[in-house]
């Protein structure tokens, strides 16, 4: 049949928007596809047949948008990550579809209560931190914007772990997110492609006389897609999110089997599934382990194949103009195995010539670094490379020789500049590095805010940014105001809307309009009103997980993100152990009351950041139960940082903690999510802080500390912290208490590494800024006194944040570096002639 041919005909109940239609649609959900009546459901059968309620809706417009592609075949944007942390679909899905109201009335009058079916998603945490929720930021606005798409990655049966505390110390426990089923994906069998690993290369000649190779591989696993429909925000564009999941070759089980090795057949399956196991916990951390490659290959291989075969099988286009149909955007290096991958496929399997696969692969990809950190940069070891992809090292050492003469003619007799452009290191023992890799093989390179952009050219890819500067640019980054406003804070969003309408959902640079009620004094006291009652929610919600009580006029002071070194959470805990000496050397000081809330994840193997966690809890123990600092200092772990509870911390913050040592944050993106919901940032002038700053405005921005030029420079010079600490009496004192054991039960052992570190030789400098970030905090005490003007500020951050939408970012990456139409999708069940 012709797709022309294909009518979606499909019934009122699974596309109607009325309440009576849904309520009825839910009812028969839970009937025929839980297989429950009203009596015996339980709560995630309700969740599951409200879910599958919304997912029909989802998939008339998604049928009618993968229509519209095959139809039209407009050039796409393929965003290739090996992290996509999509937090709960349901009420994002609820939100892009308008039918958020409606829904939970048609809930709630079938007497079921909402809320807590929105609670019952398990979310897939599919991410580490900043760089996955990027990705799912972007697969939003994509969608809103009507951009075609497709978002590819890694179905990982265990997502990021769940966090546990015990005794202070983290605790990690797998992620079963699947456990319950997952109503919003659709696995493709029919769909699945074949990846290969291991073995030797051949040489052969092929029927025109041309020399070829060929991979004779040593297994094979199959990559099974899971599709789940990405739908944008009141358009009906409706992109996919495929995720790959490894399963066994079933004709390789077969030799096995009928030998009688019966084991062997197994334990191939087992070992092939074990590929899309579990996500690597490691943020900005490489451990270099062979399963990460083959997991990047396996992800990448499969997208590719994909892509080929959806543009030369089923739109029957000729290879040769792959790169105008295509384009592919690498998430960071995990993906770049994907430029000699194309450059295989072209080669090897379509029989193209070198230049014209080079020229093809390289029209393709586009780069986007997220990381200066050395230990982030991925390479891999070129005997462990070799092993497992024995074509794909020839491939490189054919594009590094290529590549090198180039270097050479241009800057001849320069030894040095070759060995640190060579995609190979060979300054010790060899390793393949994958951000040459990707740099050379992409048209365009971007960081994700402009000092990091700056920073990304005159360091890390200096030499690749003077010899090839047009390929280099900018994307700040952005957060999607639907979860992180509209999602997360109705109150505010309400309070928005009935002033400048709702437009700024789709536009955030209307927020700006806000600046006109700033002087309006009953909306300054409204919006205190809401974050009053936001952090009266939080309150409870500590009050039942962690059994503390707080003070909710105090400030809520909150610092919520991975936790790193270089993120310096143990700068924070030396302000809070500064104020508590204060307090303790004169309790009647007047201070402006505190809650200090912190939240995030340490890599299960980075023994630091576990320490820093510890510390934190340790000193909560002692703050917390010390009747001289009641009610004006609490601290707060909330465990078990993850997108569902990020989007309740956000609205509820007066201070937003972004204190990275500057030069080291590429970008960061929870700075935005907290000013935008009208917490005040107190930070330093790094990744997008600067940007925040400039565009909410000095005055309503809390900086200090060493800019990144300084901190190169004093490192330069030799770091020395100990001479901090020797002149600076609050420095020494908190020092000293830690050491002391006074927060280890008398245990001085405990917090040595983390101490140590820090008096001799601290790569992040905290002492440097210490006395810097206690003056600042001291004027957020002084500023937050005056209740009015801090609400003005608040409001007047709200109402910047316009550019830190990820509709403008994706907007840049269309306009400047993808050069992708939007296409607009017919809405259903409406007369339509866009097409
Ligand atoms: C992060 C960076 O640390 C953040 O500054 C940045 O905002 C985000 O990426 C998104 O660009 N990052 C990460 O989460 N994981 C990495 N491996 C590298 C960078």
């Amino acid at each position: 049949m012709q797709t022309e041919d294909i009518q979606i005909r499909i019934e009122d109940d699974r596309t109607g928007l009325e309440i009576e239609t849904l309520k009825r649609a839910i009812l028969d959900n839970l009937f025929y596809i839980q297989g429950k009546f009203p009596e015996i459901a339980t709560l995630n059968d309700y969740y599951m047949a409200l879910a599958y309620t919304v997912r029909d809706r989802l998939i008339h417009r998604w049928l009618i948008s993968s229509q519209t592609y095959t139809k039209v075949q407009p050039r796409e944007v393929c965003y290739l990550s090996a992290e996509f942390l999509m937090g709960p679909h349901l009420g994002n899905n609820l939100i892009n579809l308008g039918i958020y109201d409606r829904m939970r009335q048609a809930v709630q009058e079938l007497g079921l209560n909402f809320e807590a079916l929105l609670e019952q998603e398990e979310e897939p945490g599919l991410g580490n931190g900043g760089l996955g929720r990027l990705a799912a930021c972007y697969l939003d606005s994509m969608a809103t914007l009507d951009i075609p798409s497709v978002g590819y990655g890694i179905r990982y049966e265990f997502g990021i772990f769940d966090q546990d505390i015990h005794d202070g110390w983290q605790v990690e426990i797998t992620d079963k997110w699947l456990k319950n089923g997952n109503p919003w994906e659709i696995a493709r069998p029919e769909w699945a492609f074949e990846v290969k690993f291991g073995g030797r290369t051949e040489r052969y000649t092929d029927e025109k006389g041309r020399s070829r190779v060929k991979w004779i591989p040593d297994r094979m696993v199959q990559g099974v897609p899971y599709d789940t429909p990405i739908l944008g925000y009141e358009t009906s564009s409706t992109n996919t999110l495929r995720l790959w999941s490894a399963q066994a070759v079933e004709s390789f089980d077969f030799r096995a089997f009928n030998a009688g090795d019966y084991y062997g057949a197994v334990g191939n399956k087992v070992f092939s599934e074990n590929l899309s196991k579990v996500l690597y916990p490691n943020d900005e951390q490489i451990q270099g382990k062979q399963l990460r490659l083959e997991q990047q290959y396996f992800f990448v291989s499969c997208s590719l194949q994909d892509m080929i075969r959806t543009h030369c099988d089923r739109r029957g286009l000729p290879i040769s103009i792959f790169h105008e149909k295509f384009t592919v955007q690498l998430n960071d290096t995990h993906p770049a195995i994907a430029v000699a991958e194309l450059m295989r496929l072209l080669l090897d399997e379509h029989g193209i010539e070198w230049d014209q696969a080079w020229h093809i692969t390289q029209s393709t990809m586009a780069y986007t670094n997220h990381t200066l950190l050395p230990e982030a940069l991925e390479r891999w070891a070129v005997g462990l490379f070799g092993s497992l992809l024995p074509r794909h090292l020839e491939i490189i050492y054919e594009i590094n020789g290529r590549f090198l003469n180039e270097v050479r003619l241009r800057y001849p007799k320069d030894d040095e500049r070759i060995r640190r452009m060579s995609i190979i290191d060979e300054s010790g023992d060899r390793y393949v590095r994958m951000a040459n890799l990707a740099t050379l093989g992409s048209y365009s390179i971007n960081g994700v805010a402009e000092l990091h952009t700056q920073l990304l050219k005159q360091d890390v890819l200096h030499d690749f940014a003077e010899m090839y500067p047009e390929r280099f640019n900018n994307k700040t980054n952005g957060v999607t105001p639907r979860r992180f406003m509209v999602l997360s804070n109705p109150r505010l969003t309400k309070l928005i809307t009935s002033k400048i309408g709702d437009h700024w959902i789709r536009n955030l640079q209307e927020l700006r309009q806000l600046e006109s009620f700033v002087e309006d004094l009953e909306f300054r006291s409204e919006w205190r009103q809401i974050k009053l009652a936001i952090k009266r929610d939080l309150a409870n919600y500590i009050q039942e997980q962690n059994g503390i009580e707080v003070n909710v006029d105090s400030i809520f002071d909150i610092q919520a993100k991975r936790f790193h070194e270089y993120k310096r959470q143990h700068l924070n805990v030396l302000h809070i152990i500064t104020l508590y000496n204060r307090l303790k050397a004169n309790p009647n000081l007047d201070i402006t009351p505190r809650t200090f809330i912190f939240g995030g994840k340490a890599a299960p193997g980075y023994q630091m950041a576990k320490l820093i966690i510890k510390l934190i809890n340790s000193v909560a123990d002692v703050v917390n139960s010390d009747p001289d600092v009641r009610d004006r200092i609490k601290v707060v772990f909330l465990k078990d940082y993850n997108v569902k509870f990020a989007q309740r911390v956000y609205p509820a913050a007066d201070l937003s903690e972004q204190i990275s040592t500057a030069g080291k944050e590429a970008s960061g993106t929870g700075n935005m999510k907290f000013s935008m919901n009208g917490a005040l940032t107190i930070g330093t002038l790094d990744g997008a802080n600067i940007e925040i700053r400039e565009e909410v405005g000095a005055e309503n921005f809390f900086l200090f500390g060493l800019t990144a030029s300084k901190v190169s420079q004093i490192k330069a010079k030799g770091y020395d912290p100990m001479q901090y600490y020797i002149a600076n009496s609050e420095l020494k004192a908190a020092i000293d208490r830690i050491n002391s054991g006074f927060f280890s039960k008398g245990d001085t052992a405990l917090f040595k590494p983390l101490v140590g570190s820090l008096m001799y030789q601290d790569p992040y400098l905290l002492f440097a800024d210490y006395q810097s970030y206690i003056d600042v905090q001291t004027q957020v005490g002084e500023a937050y006194r005056d209740q009015d003007h801090w609400t003005r500020m608040s409001i007047l951050n709200t109402a910047r944040m316009g550019k830190f939408s990820s509709d403008r970012s994706i907007r840049e990456y269309v306009k400047e570096v993808w050069k992708i139409d939007p296409l607009k999708i017919c809405p259903p069940n409406e007369p339509c002639s866009i097409h």
